[in-house]
């Protein structure tokens, strides 16, 4: 991260990092996605969804079920220096998920987060977090409770929609006018948000305390959105954790960063717990097919 890039993140709230992905990252991404989107609708979670109810309890659906280029997305060389910078060592990915805008489901700007509870009582992030939704700069480090890097699939123009914010809001001490929070199409849309243009390919990555949202759709095609959302180690906003058994083969980095919270972070300690609870795990999904197959028995 250079330090315009610093200078830019720390004054918005957010960067764009162009060319992120790949031409064949987007591709197998949108392969991927496509597949998904005519079997089902839910496209991940915000892990507060189970996947299935007889499932066990780390279960919750996410993009990196559709392996390859989604697995790749935990700890991309594009962007993991960036994470660093702004959330410090040994950071988790915390949940997942993608939006899907056109025509059909044009959505609305419901403008939301906000540093320090700036976002006001009625924000769906914040007011009762105990300040975990923060932003601050400190002693030549970056201290950030939820980071999200958003990919783009495809580009995006500002008259057609996609992210917008209240650049600098994450610095602000009062809260947003509630006549402001939210505006169902464009026109509507107060003149202190910033839209923000992207092509396929690049990513936003934005703090969760700047107040943010997405544009309501106003153009031919859609947008089709992934967001990782990364917290530091001891932070946690997903109630369900990941398991990395459950993802294939990963490389030592990537299951870290899916680690549970801890304010030790990957240490060997933790690890042993983690590892326990995964084996106790495994050895519940064997027991409950086991007996499932005797009962059919
Ligand atoms: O559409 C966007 O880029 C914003 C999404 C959003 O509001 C969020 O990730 O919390």
């Amino acid at each position: 991260m250079n330090d315009h890039e610093k200078y830019l993140f720390d004054l918005r709230g957010y960067i764009v990092v162009k060319g992120a992905l790949t031409p064949a990252q987007v591709e197998d991404l949108s392969e991927r996605l496509e597949a998904r989107r005519k079997a089902k609708g839910r496209l991940g979670s915000d892990r507060t969804i189970f996947g299935a109810e007889v499932g066990p309890a780390w279960s919750a659906p996410s993009l990196l079920e559709w392996g390859g280029t989604y697995i790749d997305l935990i700890d991309l060389p594009t962007i993991a220096p960036y994470l660093e910078v702004l959330l410090g060592v040994g950071y988790r990915l915390d949940h997942d998920y993608i939006n899907v805008v056109n025509a059909e489901h044009p959505s609305k700007l419901y403008l939301h987060g906000g540093g320090q509870g700036a976002g006001g009582p009625r924000d769906v992030v914040g007011p009762t977090d105990g300040g975990q939704c923060y932003y601050r700069y400190n002693n030549g480090q970056f201290f950030n409770g939820l980071l999200t890097v958003a990919f783009e699939l495809n580009d995006v123009t500002p008259s057609s929609g996609g992210f917008a914010c209240v650049a600098g809001s994450h610095k602000g001490n009062f809260a947003l006018p509630d006549e402001w929070r939210i505006s169902d199409k464009q026109a509507d849309i107060p003149a202190c948000v910033d839209r923000v243009t992207a092509k396929s390919g690049d990513a936003i990555i934005f703090t969760e305390a700047c107040a943010h949202g997405t544009v309501p759709w106003d153009g031919g095609g859609e947008r089709r959105t992934i967001f990782y959302k990364y917290c530091p180690h001891a932070v946690a906003w997903g109630p369900c954790y990941y398991n990395a058994d459950q993802y294939g083969d990963l490389t030592d980095n990537q299951r870290a960063i899916l680690h549970p919270p801890s304010a030790f972070g990957p240490h060997s300690r933790t690890l042993a717990i983690w590892q326990r609870a995964q084996a106790e795990q495994a050895e519940l999904v064997r027991l409950r097919k086991e007996v499932a197959e005797l009962k059919g028995a």
